[in-house]
């Protein structure tokens, strides 16, 4: 659909409501492809039969850029239609028996830059369907709720192509006159089309034979570009774990024989959960100690489960419609959340796996569910599917799916997605259908007792904000705790109802001891965290037997995705931070006082405070840096300050040139006045002995590079040159690429001046090495702005022999790093970093509008901004919009983004 330019024509909005059966079944799908990069011959024979249970009507089939040569019903020519991209069909034989369709079309994978449907990649076939790529290969049903049995024939030049892959089992190869050479696969599961996969190429592969729990065998394989099997075992060691924690939380074995993962550097996503057969971007497949960070390896953990985990969430049962895409993404996500928690051996580095994935939440989703792209967890309507894989359906979907866990309990959850399996295993489903499930397999639960209202969370967009607020009678020792939910209206949603909110907390006396907590008419009191509901737009909770002013720990865990306002105070916060038993909520604390002093300098008037913190704040990051017990990882978190992003979020104007220059600021302050802590934390946390990428020498090496990052800092304003030195020095010898690119983003991040020398040795260093080339691109276009000079480093960069636009990691990493991921950089008063945004949109939308609609993206809050900005960002987004023949990806996301 996506190139389909109606040029300034009507554009067809998709409506939830209007969602109808096919008129028609397709049982198998057998599938022959004559791969030639210039011209790929598809012959497609399908048997159909009517869907009994509708209207008799014509078959209209989805085709986009295909070479229509021949329609065959039951062997026999047939009389057929085109209404726009659809192939239609009337004269069909009547009544209830199945009939064949054979269709033989053409298609140019090599003139394929969009990356949906069959394309080229270094010389080798990939494919992408999800959501409606199919339709690029062949004429079909292209929706999920039509699953099919797949046979799948691959021909093609056997030494170009020595490996041909697909769906399901191997069932036959062998050679053919002219050097070609055959390969048929069958998939022995039904499914809808767009988890059909093929690969040819030269490929070499990694491969694994496991046993099952149950005593099945089954080969894994990991299939990479030949020179990249060093860089494999990191992606196969993740997938055996995957399969083992499926089969041990989830009773969800592993139902294939073989089971396939290719990388592929071209990739519009990050990967892609085919049947049997996941396709990946390289990103997150190859990792060695020496090319990848440790954050490499732990996305590539989580990406290669959370595929695997769509085995059965997606795929076994898949969507009925692609408004329901949070059922599988919302779920998938939330089990490669627990699936990561789960491999840490502490409960410490579970916190910090959580405070990330919070992070992530709040910094992407609350603004996206504030913003003019604002969408229910399951849309009512959308122009183009692919703008709706969203930070909305994936995180803030997995956040349902965990309140969900968190209202029934764990074990009521396992038993949720039993009954959900046995009800639904094969069949293409609801949210509606999921939550159900959960809430009958725990019929005495919370979730069940309130399921139509705590569905509003799949209904209404926006993010609650709940108001608590504490009064402390000495008289009566009590406590009393009320709180207050509100949600702003967003797109279509003028007015909201209250939602299910669980809150779990705790609360503290002075002294941070954990207080039993008992409500007046309890029979006795609780010790530790208690959960309760909140289902009305206004409860008071009275605590009693409480002796002195509590401080209440809310919402631990972030136990529900929702705005927290409490105006605790600086004291109370301190004391949370200091003794909090909940980990995340004593990040948060630290947090919350930091954000409190940014924004007071923030709103202030005149020039930026040199010296936005106070000595109260210093002495309570000092004793987090210094404390005997707290992880290593967990102090990195607690001193990094909320990112720029996350602060615009809580101002109702946004000047983002003060916002940067105030975070410097305090990140400046923060260097000097613990400036003998950062060497220790440096000393203590730089050497880590052999390179493992577990949870303990991540948090080391993440607080030995932000100390260092901080020494550099410090080193800019004292122009001692002791630490850039020892910085330059630890970049050279580093015997992995996390130590060795904190390293250098210290030099870069603080301007030294041997920051361009560091950066050139590191681009000679790892020419060949396309991953690592990005992270250096993605370095420079991030670096915080000084005097204006990212944004002619970005055009340079741009002009930089490596650079290519049409790969969407190296355009990601200089276009996105800057217009999404540098805020200081980006919003300049000249308003050229959104001239250049605009035309970066406009040039990438010629050929791959899902890249260029993300990047459209980055200006969805031009209306929060203060002048000059938001006059100038209006403007250049009503320059993309004024474009004739744009995709209706880019015009979706510019037209909502000007509406009022
Ligand atoms: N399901 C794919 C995403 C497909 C995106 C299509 N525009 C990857 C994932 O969520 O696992
Ligand atoms: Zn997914």
């Amino acid at each position: 659909m996506s190139l389909l330019r109606e040029a300034n024509g009507p554009t067809t909005v998709v409506r939830r409501e209007d969602y109808a059966a096919p008129a028609y079944w397709i049982d198998t799908v057998e599938l022959s492809f004559d791969l030639d990069p210039a011209k790929t011959r598809v012959l497609n024979k399908m048997r159909l039969r009517r869907n009994p249970d509708v209207a008799a009507q014509a078959l209209r089939l989805d085709g986009e850029e295909l070479n229509l040569a021949r329609v065959l019903v039951n062997g026999a020519g047939c009389s057929f239609k085109m209404d726009g991209n659809q192939l239609v069909l009337e004269n069909l034989p009547e009544g209830d028996a199945p009939f064949d369709l054979e269709i033989f079309t053409t298609c140019t994978p090599d003139k394929n830059t969009q990356l949906m449907g069959l394309y080229v990649s270094q010389g080798t076939f990939f494919t992408q369907c999800e959501a409606e790529g199919f339709r690029r290969i062949t004429y079909f049903l292209d929706r999920p709720d039509v699953m099919a049995s797949y046979t799948v024939t691959l021909r093609a030049d056997k030494k170009r192509y020595p490996v041909l892959l697909s769906n399901g089992n191997l069932v036959e190869e062998g050679t053919l006159p002219d050097g070609r050479h055959f390969a048929k696969w069958v998939d022995p599961h039904k499914k809808p089309c767009y988890l059909f996969a093929l690969v040819a190429g030269q490929l070499v592969v990694r491969e694994q034979r496991i046993t099952s729990r149950s005593g099945t065998n089954h080969l894994l394989q990991v299939y990479v570009r030949p020179g990249d099997m060093d860089k494999t075992e990191h992606a196969m060691n993740s997938l055996i774990a995957s399969v083992v924690w499926d089969e041990a939380r989830f009773g969800l074995p592993l139902d294939l024989e073989r089971f396939m993962i290719v990388a592929t550097s071209d990739f519009n996503m990050g990967a892609m959960e085919n049947k049997g057969l996941n396709i990946f971007n390289t990103k997150y497949v190859l990792a060695n100690s020496a090319t990848a960070t440790d954050t490499d390896f732990a996305n590539i953990e989580s990406v290669v489960g959370h595929e695997y985990f769509h085995n059965w969430t997606g795929n076994r049962i898949t969507c009925r419609d692609w408004f329901q895409l949070s059922l599988k993404e919302g779920l998938t996500v939330f089990r490669d959340q627990e699936f990561s928690m789960d491999l840490c051996a502490e409960p410490s580095a579970r916190a910090v796996k959580r405070i990330e994935d919070v992070r992530v939440l709040r910094t992407a989703q609350f603004p996206e569910d504030a913003g003019p792209m604002a969408h229910p967890v399951r849309p009512d309507q959308y122009v183009e599917i692919n703008n709706f894989y969203t930070v909305t359906i994936y995180e803030k979907g997995a956040e349902v799916v965990r309140m969900m866990q968190t209202l029934v309990g764990r074990a009521g959850f396992a038993a949720g997605m039993k009954l959900y399996f046995a009800r639904h295993d094969g069949q293409a489903v609801t949210c509606d259908d999921f939550a159900q499930a959960m809430a009958d397999a725990n019929p005495q639960s919370d979730l069940a007792r309130l399921l139509p209202q705590f569905k509003r969370w799949y209904s209404q967009a926006g993010t609650p904000h709940l108001r608590a607020e504490g009064v402390f009678d000495t008289a009566a020792r009590s406590y009393t705790l009320t709180f207050t939910q509100r949600c702003d209206p967003s797109p279509g949603q003028p007015a909201k109802q209250p939602f299910v909110i669980p809150v779990a907390l705790g609360l503290l006396d002075a002294s941070g001891t954990e207080l039993p907590l008992q409500l007046a008419h309890w029979n006795q009191p609780e010790a530790g965290t208690r959960t309760f509901v909140l289902t009305e737009a206004s409860e008071t909770f009275t605590f009693v037997n409480v002796d002195s002013e509590p401080m209440p720990s809310i919402l631990r865990g972030f136990s529900a995705p929702v705005v927290l306002e409490m105006d605790y105070t600086d004291v109370q916060l301190l004391g949370l931070l200091a003794f909090d038993t909940d980990s995340f909520n004593r990040w948060e604390a630290g947090q919350r006082l930091a954000l409190r002093r940014a924004l007071h300098a923030i709103k202030a008037q005149g020039p930026v405070p040199q010296d936005p913190l106070d000595a109260a704040y210093l002495a309570a990051m000092r004793a987090v840096l210094r404390h005997p017990a707290l992880d290593a990882a967990f102090k990195e978190l607690v001193l990094t300050l909320p990112s720029e992003t996350y602060i615009a979020e809580q101002l109702d104007v946004v000047d983002p040139q003060r916002i940067h220059a105030v975070r410097e600021a305090m990140r400046e302050q923060l260097a000097h006045a613990l400036h003998d802590d950062w060497i220790w934390a440096f000393e203590a946390h730089k050497d880590n002995g052999a390179y493992r990428p577990d949870p303990l020498g991540t948090g080391r090496r993440a607080l030995a590079g932000l100390a260092l990052t901080m020494l550099c800092l410090a080193a800019r304003s004292n122009g001692n040159p002791v630490w850039p030195g020892k910085a330059y020095q630890r970049f050279k010898d580093a015997c992995n690429m996390t130590d060795r690119f904190n390293a250098l983003s210290a030099l870069v991040v603080s301007g030294q001046a041997l920051a361009p020398d560091a950066l050139s040795r590191f681009h000679s260093m790892f020419r060949g090495e396309a991953l690592v080339i990005d992270k250096w691109f993605a370095l420079q276009a991030g670096a915080p702005d000084r005097g204006g000079n990212v944004l002619p480093t970005v055009r340079q960069l741009l002009a930089h022999p490596d650079f290519n636009l049409r790969n969407p990691n190296r355009a990601r990493s200089v276009i996105f790093s800057y217009c999404s991921a540098n805020p200081g950089g980006f919003h300049r008063a000249d308003a050229a970093g959104y001239v250049f945004w605009s035309e970066r949109v406009i040039e990438l939308d010629g050929f791959n509008p899902q890249v260029a609609a993300r990047l459209a993206r980055a200006l969805d809050r031009w209306k929060k901004l203060a002048e000059p900005y938001r006059s100038a960002a209006r403007e250049a987004i009503a320059r993309v919009a004024a474009k004739p023949d744009l995709s209706n990806d880019v015009r979706e996301v510019v037209t909502r983004s000007l509406a009022d």
